[in-house]
């Protein structure tokens, strides 16, 4: 069963597209759904986020249905999550938790299942007390759910701790192996584009078309979890690396940006983002584009030059592409099922890349007027001090980076 509680500042559209989306979510964590509340309010009752009469009809709904688990769409605090599950007399998750649970499931690698678990643990940690709490409340959720939870049942705080100081060595190693493979590509030259979006809008599919890989594709939230690399031959010549990652979402938990910001890297290390939009979900469109903004800008990489592509192009109809195209006529449209639109996706790429470069320069500490015009100019993305100099690696225009000759510690890419 699924709940919502919204305020009544937000709009009903924005209400039912979020609870849809939480269907969809529990959905792919095998729940099958039995019965959808919401609740407009005021305020958000401290003790249980609905009001009390409302309290009784999910009660009421929870009896009929024979429904085992709550989902809210809210994000619970622990006092609210213990009143519910004894009032409901059900198991109660939140958004966070589920969608912690379906990265569980995804998640195949060794550093995908570390990230998680770390994600997982530090969603636990604060929602521990005294009596200890099961892990296997949130990890037994919904179905057969691996992750941290099947494997220990009472867990204290410090166990916990112990257990994630593990879990962050690990990642260290783990990263340590990601650098050196960057260090290599970068040694290669090679612009770096990573395709970003919304989860299901098609990142994947269209890694596939254009590299001819085989990436998984699935119409379900959160398939891919560990970043994809692979070459890119550019129509005019050249070569860029183009990456595909996990999938954005909105409300997308803290606790998961955290723990995958190595994974996050390519994002952030990119020279251009393709920005890529579900067409077909044109109600709610600006809405998951500004997700998507907002978890770039939780990652340090909003400053990233991007292109933004409207995919699925084949499934919508052509008033929904001139709404579109009118709003937004800098956007390239593709169909990853049809191909249409790959060729001119290529084509910005490689106009994307070319009009930006990573440079390396060697700055006299003295000269605040070089570093401050290079600041407007770009994008720096790294500082050191050697002595009296800086050292700088900064993203720039094509067309601004003869400025910067006298500096150029060596040419960059
Ligand atoms: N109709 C249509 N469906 C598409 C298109 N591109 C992708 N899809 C479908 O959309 C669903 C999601 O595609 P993916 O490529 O897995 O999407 P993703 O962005 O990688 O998703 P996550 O990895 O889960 O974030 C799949 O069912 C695809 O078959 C398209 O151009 N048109
Ligand atoms: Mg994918």
């Amino acid at each position: 069963m699924l709940v919502a509680v919204s305020l009544s500042t937000t709009s009903d559209e924005e209400t039912s597209e979020s609870l849809q989306e939480l269907a969809a979510l529990a959905g792919t964590a095998g729940a099958a759904i039995a019965d959808r509340i919401v609740q407009h309010r005021n305020n958000y009752d401290p003790a249980t986020l609905m009001g009390s009469g409302k309290v009784d009809d999910v009660r009421r709904s929870v009896e009929r249905s024979g429904a085992t688990l709550v989902i809210f769409d809210n994000d619970l605090s622990v006092t609210q999550q213990d009143r519910l599950t004894t009032m409901l007399d059900a198991r109660i998750l939140d958004r966070t938790a589920l969608i912690l649970e379906i990265f569980a499931l995804h998640a195949h690698t060794a550093e995908g299942r570390t990230q998680v678990e770390l994600a997982q643990l530090s969603y636990l940690l604060p929602r521990i007390r005294g009596r200890g709490v099961e892990l296997s409340r949130i990890s037994g959720g919904i179905g057969p759910m691996r992750g941290p939870g099947e494997t220990k049942l009472e867990v204290d705080r410090r166990r916990i701790r112990r257990r994630m100081r593990k879990l962050e060595r690990d990642m260290v190693q783990m990263e340590a192996v990601r650098t050196t493979q960057r260090k290599q590509r970068t040694r290669a030259g090679l612009p770096s584009v990573c395709l970003v979006g919304y989860t299901n809008s098609g990142k994947s599919s269209l890694l596939n078309r254009l590299t001819g890989s085989n990436v998984l594709v699935e119409d379900q939230l959160f398939s891919t979890l560990d970043s994809t690399t692979r070459r890119l031959e550019m129509p005019t010549g050249g070569t860029v690396v183009l990456s595909d990652t996990v999938g954005f979402i909105r409300k997308l938990p803290h606790e998961l940006v955290a723990a995958f910001r190595s994974t996050l890297e390519v994002v952030r290390d990119a020279d251009l983002l393709v920005h890529v939009v579900d067409s077909t979900r044109s109600e709610t469109i600006s809405e998951r584009m500004q997700a998507v903004t907002d978890v770039l800008a939780d990652l340090d990489a909003a400053d990233i030059p991007s292109l933004t592509v409207f995919n699925k192009w084949e499934a919508i109809d052509p008033a929904g592409r001139i709404e579109l195209l009118a709003k937004n006529p800098d956007a390239i449209h593709t169909s990853a099922l049809t191909g249409e639109g790959a060729e001119a996706l290529a084509g910005a790429i490689s106009a994307g890349v070319q009009s930006v470069g990573i440079v390396r320069l060697r700055i006299p500490a003295a000269r605040g007027d070089v570093i401050a015009s290079l600041h407007r100019a770009g994008t720096v993305i790294g500082t050191d001090l050697d002595g009296e100099e800086l050292l700088l690696v900064a993203r720039l225009p094509r067309d601004r980076i003869r400025e910067y000759a006298p500096f150029m510690e060596r040419d960059g890419n």
